[in-house]
C-alpha cells in the first residue's frame, strides 16, 4: 500500500499524477488515469477557454473519480481558461511556465487545489508563502520546457525547504525512480513520457513508436523562446541547434518552432514535429493501458521498498 499526506489530500488511491502535456493529455487519458487510481490531467496548452470546458465536460463523462488541469502560463488564453476552471469546477490544477499568484485566492475559493510546477527552491518558497497545495519538483531530465535542476539534485533541496507535499517529475517511469524520490522526501509522482505510451493516449501512434524506439542518449535540449526544451532528436532539433549555433535571433527560433509540437502529436510527423520526451523515454518499452502502467509502478516500488537493494549486503 503506497500512501503519503497525497492520498488524503487529494482522495487518491496512489499518489501517481499523469503529466498535464499539451495535446497530449485530453479528457480520455485524464480520465483513464483518474479510473486507474492515479491523478490524471487535461493539458490546456494553448488551447482556448471553450476547448478547455469541452474537455472537462467529456471527461466528467468518463470518470467520477478527482481529475485535473495543468494550466500553461505562456499561454495567450490563460485568463478564459481559469475563468472556465472557475465556472466548470475541477478538483485540482497544475500550472507551468509561470506564477499562478494572482489566480489562487479565486480558485481557493471554489475549493480547486492548486499545484504549481517549481524548478527551483526560491520559487518552491515563494508558492509556499501563496498557500498552494503542494509542489512539484521538476527536475531537467523531463520532456518539453525544462529548468537548470536536475531531479536528484532539486527535489531533497524543496523537500528542505517548503513544509508542503512535494511531488516528484523529471525522470520518473518506473517503480524503482518511484521509490527513490520516496526515499529524498517526495510524497508522489509526476510521469508524463510513460503516459505517452498509454493505450488511452490520443498522441499519433508515430510519436509512440518514437518513444518505444528512443535509445538514452536519443533525447537533445533545444532553444526556444528564451526558453529550453527536451524533444526527441529529430530532423527538426538538428535544424534547431543548427540556427542556434548559427546564432539565429529569437524570432527565426520562435517562427520554427510554431505549431510542431501540434503536429507531432496529432499529425504524427516525426521529421519536422517537437517529439516532446524525457531522458527515460528508453525506459518505454509498450504500450499499456493507463491501468497496468500505475499498477506495474506501483508494484515494483513496493517491491524495492520492502527490503534494501539486493545489490546491498550489511
Ligand atoms: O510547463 C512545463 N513544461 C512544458 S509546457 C509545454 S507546452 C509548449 N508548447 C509549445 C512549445 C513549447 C512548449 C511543454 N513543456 N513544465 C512546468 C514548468 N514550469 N517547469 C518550469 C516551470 C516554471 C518556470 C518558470 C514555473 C514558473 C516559472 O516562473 C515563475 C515566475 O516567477 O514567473
Amino acid at each position: 500500500m503506497l500512501k503519503t499526506r497525497i492520498n488524503e489530500l487529494f482522495q487518491v488511491e496512489y499518489p501517481i499524477f499523469q503529466g498535464g502535456m499539451a495535446w497530449v493529455a485530453t479528457a480520455e487519458l485524464a480520465a483513464a488515469v483518474s479510473e486507474a487510481g492515479g491523478i490524471g490531467f487535461i493539458g490546456a496548452g494553448s488551447a482556448p477557454g471553450e476547448v478547455v470546458r469541452e474537455q472537462i465536460r467529456k471527461a466528467k463523462t468518463l470518470t467520477t473519480k478527482p481529475f485535473g488541469v495543468n494550466v500553461y502560463y505562456l499561454s495567450p488564453f490563460v485568463e478564459e481558461v481559469i475563468q472556465v476552471l472557475l465556472e466548470e469546477g475541477v478538483d485540482l490544477i497544475t500550472t507551468g511556465a509561470g506564477n499562478p499568484g494572482k489566480h489562487i485566492p479565486l480558485l481557493k475559493e471554489k475549493g480547486i487545489k492548486v499545484i504549481p510546477v517549481v524548478s527551483s527552491v526560491a520559487l518552491a518558497k515563494r508558492m509556499e508563502k501563496l498557500e498552494v497545495d503542494a509542489v512539484i519538483a521538476e527536475g531537467m531530465e523531463c520532456g518539453g520546457h525544462v529548468g537548470e535542476l536536475t531531479t536528484m539534485a532539486l527535489l531533497p533541496q524543496v523537500v528542505d525547504a517548503v513544509n508542503l507535499p512535494v511531488i516528484a517529475a523529471g525522470g520518473i517511469a518506473d517503480g524503482r525512480q518511484l521509490a527513490a524520490v520516496l526515499c529524498m522526501g517526495a510524497e508522489g509522482v509526476q510521469m508524463g513520457t510513460r503516459f505517452i505510451c498509454a493505450e488511452e493516449c490520443i498522441a499519433h501512434t508515430n510519436y509512440k513508436k518514437e518513444i518505444l524506439r528512443a535509445k538514452d542518449r536519443d533525447t537533445v535540449l533545444t532553444g526556444y523562446n528564451g526558453h529550453y526544451v527536451r524533444v526527441l532528436k529529430n530532423e527538426l532539433a538538428h535544424k534547431f541547434a543548427r540556427l542556434m549555433k548559427e546564432g539565429a535571433d529569437e524570432k527565426e527560433l520562435e517562427a520554427l518552432g510554431v505549431g510542431r509540437l501540434r503536429a507531432a502529436v496529432i499529425e504524427g510527423d516525426t521529421r519536422m514535429g517537437s517529439l516532446m520526451a524525457g531522458q527515460v523515454a528508453a525506459m518505454v518499452n509498450k504500450v499499456q493501458p493507463a491501468r497496468e502502467i500505475i499498477r506495474e509502478v506501483v508494484t515494483e516500488a513496493e517491491e524495492v521498498l520492502a527490503q534494501r537493494p539486493k545489490q546491498v549486503m550489511v
